[in-house]
């Protein structure tokens, strides 16, 4: 049988991808036709997303694919960042731009909802992380405001572009258990959290899994892209991390993952949800993945932290290269200044170095002074913060692992692999780096039964597919140990 062509667009905080992956029985192939940025617009107060540039750059992509697959694409799936929305009138008209995770009119929201069901009951319930811009907090933010009150329909951001693309709306699950409104053992809503939060769940339309038909493009669609129709749409695991980790190609399952981006995802994918008090008390999350699957991981802040300095310097005038910095990071004294990346004081953008200094300062450790010096402490810093989350999420759910895998944009960043291999002291496997995009495009592969099996055997063919980096863990173990006893005695100290 001959490849097919799919378009996998996903859609991240920086920029958006289309890709197209030709995928056979033996075969997959992945190759960028088009990527964008995508740049938060700040109007007044409030950080948006700019939704229409991002479709324009989505019908772009999927002209490209069509262009690079002679005219035809045997489908198209999506996915993107979570928790974010788009409100629809009765007209099925969008009430203004999604706001951004980052904004910070969700401050306070967390006290207004603890006041409602207090944050054990919420756990119990659902099993997610509290992080302040989780959905829940994003609506009660919104409580009262003439948009809320004129939506009829609530469309999560994957789901807004499937939406405009074929005409038809859904809620795909593995995002909408990024809401805090879904239960991880039933997979499906929780009224009762819903009814005590006073969220009306009659604003998502029906929940749809990962191999769910998500309807066809639209004649419009067709005649903006080029393609010729029918091109169907297949719901894949739409949360991008859901997606990124189906592309984890791991054997068995002894191994923890690493999800690296503008976020670090790490944990364990599991058949069932840990809803422990030890578990909140770590703030781990349950998401859902494909498959049955529950993704057992915390955020780590991730190379936002590297992301923002870089900005923060271009915008004083001293823009750096990072290849430049990487290999100066690489000879730089290890260890020497460390920051918590878990924290969420550093997850508003802005003045990144000044408040990466400060905490350092506040932990008693110097201050790092040249770009160099920084980026050698975001990396041992997020060594760490991975060590952590692979050691916590193996002692909460009772389950080991014996090799990390490191997926995303992180997995090109030889340094970053190479210390979070020194701090666990486990054996790294680092690619693809695309993983969200493949996972995309092999749920769609096997609904149109290109390849069948579980998530086994689409990871088996990553790894006859995919070139792939190995680490061993080399390094000081005894400086890890103290820093790491370090970082978590202050993380305990900031929590208490
Ligand atoms: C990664 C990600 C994380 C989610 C964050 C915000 O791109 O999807 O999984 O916590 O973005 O949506």
């Amino acid at each position: 049988t001959t490849p097919q062509p799919f378009a996998a667009v996903d859609l991240g905080a920086s920029s958006g991808r289309v890709m197209l992956a030709r995928v056979g029985p033996e075969t997959l192939d992945l190759r960028e036709v088009h990527r964008f940025p995508n740049r938060p617009v700040r109007v007044g107060r409030t950080l948006h997303w700019d939704v229409l540039a991002l479709y324009r750059g989505v019908l772009d992509g999927l002209r490209a694919a069509g262009a690079a697959a002679g005219g035809r694409l045997a489908g198209v799936g999506i996915d993107s960042w979570a928790v974010d929305y788009g409100l629809l009138d009765e007209s099925g008209a969008l009430l203004g731009n999604p706001v951004h995770y980052r904004d910070t009119r969700t401050d306070g929201a967390a006290e207004k909802v603890a006041a409602l069901l207090p944050p054990r009951e919420l756990y119990a319930a659902t099993g997610l992380q509290h992080l302040p811009f989780n959905t829940v907090y994003q609506l009660v933010a919104a409580r009262g405001t003439p948009q809320l009150a004129a939506a009829r329909r609530l469309l999560m951001i994957p789901d807004l572009i499937a939406y405009w693309l074929t005409g038809e709306a859904g809620t795909e699950i593995t995002n909408a258990s990024t809401t805090q409104l879904v239960d991880p053992r039933t997979r499906t809503w929780s009224p009762v959290v819903a009814a005590r939060l006073g969220i009306d769940l009659g604003l998502f339309p029906p929940l749809r899994s990962p191999g769910d038909p998500a309807g066809t493009l639209l004649p419009e669609v067709l005649a903006e892209t080029g393609l010729a129709g029918p091109v169907p749409m297949t719901v894949v695991g739409s949360h991008d991390t859901a997606s990124a980790v189906v592309g984890v190609p791991a054997t068995g399952d002894d191994f923890a993952y690493i999800a690296t981006g503008t976020w670090s995802l790490a944990g364990l994918e599991l058949d069932r949800p840990v809803l422990t008090e030890e578990s909140r008390a770590a703030n781990f999350t349950n998401e859902l993945g494909v498959d049955g699957t529950v993704r057992y991981l915390r955020n780590i802040m991730g190379l936002w932290l590297l992301q923002e300095c870089l900005r923060a310097w271009e915008a004083g005038g001293e823009p750096q290269d990072l290849a430049a910095l990487l290999a100066g990071a690489a000879d730089a004294a290890p260890l020497r200044s460390v920051v918590d990346a878990g924290d969420p004081a550093f997850l508003v953008p802005g003045g990144m170095p000044r408040r990466i200094a400060e905490a350092c300062a506040r932990a008693g450790l110097p201050e790092p002074r040249t770009p160099v010096e920084f980026t050698r402490c975001v990396l041992d810093s997020l060594a760490l913060a991975h060590r952590r989350a692979v050691e916590d999420a193996q002692a909460l759910s009772g389950r080991t692992a014996g090799t990390v895998h490191i997926v995303g944009g992180g997995a090109h960043n030889a340094l970053l692999c190479q210390l979070t291999a020194d701090a666990t002291g486990l054996p790294v496997v680092a690619g693809p780096a695309e993983a969200a995009a493949l996972g995309n495009a092999l749920v769609q592969a096997r609904a149109a039964g290109v390849v069948d099996g579980g998530l086994p055997r689409l990871r088996a063919l990553l790894r006859a597919t995919q070139p792939l980096r190995y680490y061993d863990p080399a390094g000081d173990r005894a400086a890890w140990d103290e820093a790491a006893d370090r970082i978590t005695g202050r993380a305990r100290t900031a929590r208490e």
